[in-house]
């Protein structure tokens, strides 16, 4: 007996000492994630796949009576989808099994309007199915869109299209196509539709129309841990921009309750008691669906690298849209440049400087569980943390002297996300010196990246300035990323001044004549040149990229008697964000030289803008009215992109007048970008 005691008295004795000098963790502070929350937010990069009738019919919002005989993708091939996604670095896809048109990529038993009564694989086939079936043999996650909004359904607005028609699919995808990790409910609800034939414009209260509760019931019955995105009772939230980023301070912590509008999405609400983490949901083209007139517009490089700075390094997961095109595959420019986009991420993050080396901290929480190794183990489970009530601390670590220029912070969010201010310092010659870096340094959360001008140190201190409560952090790492830099962008407005811009604003501008001295650029300066090409040039880092700006005639050589100064600038000033629109059946524009010019060439670039009308099809080109070349733009819808009409011969002349002898579609008004006249 006595044996049996001193048996267990050791054995407590045992369990009391490993818990001291394992330590007593901190209490959570304030909202924390759910464990399907915090592998949601692991996933961290995964691709929207926007495809359906839309991509057949050029359309971004289907009416609702399109015909289905229109969807007929002669490729498809849902293999090239997921090995393009996941060699990009994507966990999962989110299908548009049913966008706003309401047209069913799936063999649904709700309607007629679905890939049944279309002649793709004689009306046998099954998106949701070819595509989760791919994606499960990939090892990757598989989510679904589901428009509530169905602009072709009849009973839309009443209650029988809830119950029979929107639970009733939500209950086909859930039962017949495997696990899910994600499920959007989009926010456009209500508006004109075709419903039935009705032709009208419905509206609903969305809050109670759908029946939002039932709904995620009916979604978790066969997916407890799948994340919400949208509706009533949503597990993630929309980032309050289809532009691509979320605020340098990024809460987790949301409360619909407490919304005032949506932009407050961006920032999060740092009192509030829910946590409904961000998702960044962004297309690489401007559109959602594919369009071909899109095609000169897939977003570069520099520009993906950017997006995912401004989403995954500001504690908020990239859900990036990558449309089908007409033949049912990633269109190659989209395709090579995710691949490019994810090897530039790969390079970047591929050597951590701090892996393995010791911080220091006077701050630190006794215990073997919290010990400053944790900071630089790589591990996502381990964290350090501060002794109770201590909010702030500085962290120091020393290394063998290495170039810096991306710092990645994590926060342990299981206990909540706590950082509220902080600061980075490097040595620089012995005395400490702030990081260059121009991001505002807040909150953390599950990742926030810090990108910063390139130096060269061998020592770092992280202070935490303000925290909510005891500091749990857990990565600091630091890195030595490629440098990467987009070709700037040049005009010259109206004002005879030179306006250069770049995707980055640390990169260092210039520009030069051809062949000329480089001439550095930090401000709109004074140009007059005409007839000339300029080089510019953006820097940043070991990398460079540079752009051509042809310069035309001066806006102020001409007068018009169609148009007033504004117009004139708008169309002459080689800058394709400010446009020209005429009124309706006005379809000619003269302008009036000062002086005798000579003229050989024109280009026409047209409205660049997203979904723009009114580019001009057939033109006539008169020169002191005498007609001297005419012509088509063809595929202009298709592929607007700056064209050139080019003379047999250099006329010398006063007048030019361009005549549109017809508009491309249905616009009634010519829309137009710029004019730019060469000798
Ligand atoms: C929006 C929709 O209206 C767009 O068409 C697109 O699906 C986007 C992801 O969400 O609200």
């Amino acid at each position: 007996m006595n044996k049996l005691k001193l048996i267990f008295g050791l054995l407590v004795l045992a369990v009391a000492l490993s818990c001291q000098s394992k330590g007593t963790a901190p209490q959570t502070y304030g909202p924390t994630p759910t464990e399907a929350q915090q592998r949601w937010h692991e996933l961290e990069t995964y691709a929207f796949i926007h495809f359906g009738l839309n991509t057949y019919n050029d359309l971004e919002w289907g009416y609702g009576d399109t015909s289905e005989a229109t969807f007929n993708p002669d490729t498809l091939d849902v293999k090239q989808w997921v090995e393009t996604l996941q060699k990009a670095g994507m966990k999962g896809i989110i299908l548009t099994s049913k966008h706003h048109d309401g047209f069913c990529l799936w063999q649904t038993e709700t309607t007629e309007y679905s890939v049944k009564n279309s002649p793709w694989k004689n009306g046998k086939g099954d998106l949701v199915k070819d595509l989760s079936d791919e994606c499960r043999k990939a090892g990757l996650k598989f989510g679904i869109y589901l428009s509530p909004w169905d602009r072709h359904n009849k009973n839309y607005g009443n209650p029988v299209y809830v119950d029979s028609v929107f639970h009733q699919q939500i209950k086909e995808l859930t039962t017949n196509y495997g696990k899910l990790f994600e499920y959007w409910f989009d926010g456009a609800n209500g508006g004109n539709g075709w419903y039935g034939g009705a032709n009208e414009t419905r509206s609903i209260t969305p809050n109670t129309y759908y029946k939002y509760e039932e709904a995620v019931k009916l979604l978790q019955k066969n997916n407890p841990d799948i994340m919400i995105f949208g509706g009533t009772v949503p597990t993630i939230r929309w980032v309050g921009n289809e532009r691509g980023w979320a605020g340098e301070t990024n809460y987790c912590a949301y409360d619909y309750k407490m919304e005032e509008n949506y932009h407050q999405a961006q920032w999060g609400m740092s009192e509030a008691t829910k946590w409904i983490p961000a998702e960044v949901d962004v297309s690489i083209r401007p559109g959602w669906f594919y369009h071909h007139r899109e095609d000169h517009q897939v977003r570069s490089v520099a520009n993906l690298v950017k997006l995912y700075y401004q989403s995954v390094g500001r504690n908020a997961n990239l859900l990036l849209n990558c449309p089908i095109a007409l033949n049912g595959r990633i269109p190659k420019t989209d395709s090579i440049n995710l691949m490019k986009w994810r090897e530039h991420l790969d390079k970047s993050f591929k050597n951590n400087i701090l892996k393995g080396i010791e911080f220091h901290s006077t701050a630190t929480r006794e215990g073997s569980l919290f010990e400053t190794k944790h900071l630089t183990d790589e591990q996502n489970g381990t964290y350090w943390a501060s002794r109770d009530s201590i909010k702030k601390a500085e962290l120091i670590a020393e290394f063998p002297e290495q170039e810096i220029n991306t710092i990645a912070l994590k926060e342990h969010i299981a206990l909540g996300q706590r950082v509220e201010k902080f600061s980075i310092y490097y040595d620089k010659q012995g005395k400490w010196e702030t990081i260059p870096t121009l991001d505002s340094l807040t909150t953390i959360g599950y990742k926030r990246l810090i990108s910063f001008k390139r130096i060269k140190t061998s020592k770092l201190k992280l202070s935490i300035d303000s925290a909510k409560a005891e500091i749990c952090l857990n990565e600091i790492s630091a890195y030595n990323t490629p440098d990467l830099v987009e070709a700037p962008n040049a005009c010259r407005n109206a004002d005879n001044k030179l306006y250069i811009w770049s995707l980055n604003p640390q990169a260092k501008l210039s520009y030069r004549e051809e062949g000329g001295e480089w001439q550095e650029y930090s401000e709109p300066c004074p140009m007059t040149l005409e007839g000339v090409n300029l080089e510019i040039k953006a820097i940043l880092g070991k990398a460079e990229a540079t752009t051509k700006l042809m310069l035309p005639y001066r806006a102020n050589n001409f007068t018009s008697k169609e148009l007033d100064l504004k117009q004139l600038s708008a169309l002459l000033d080689t800058n394709i964000n400010s446009v020209l629109t005429l009124e309706p059946k006005q379809r000619a524009i003269t302008l009036q030289s000062i002086k005798a010019i000579s003229v050989k060439s024109i280009i026409y670039t047209p409205n660049q803008w997203r979904d723009a009308q009114g580019h001009i099809r057939n033109y006539e080109l008169y020169l002191d009215n005498k007609l001297v070349k005419k012509g088509e733009f063809s595929n202009i819808r298709n592929n607007p992109i700056p064209t050139t009409i080019e003379l047999d011969k250099a006329y010398k002349c006063r007048q030019i007048k361009l005549v549109a002898k017809s508009l491309e579609g249905e616009a009634q008004r010519l829309s137009i970008s710029d004019l730019a006249i060469y000798q």
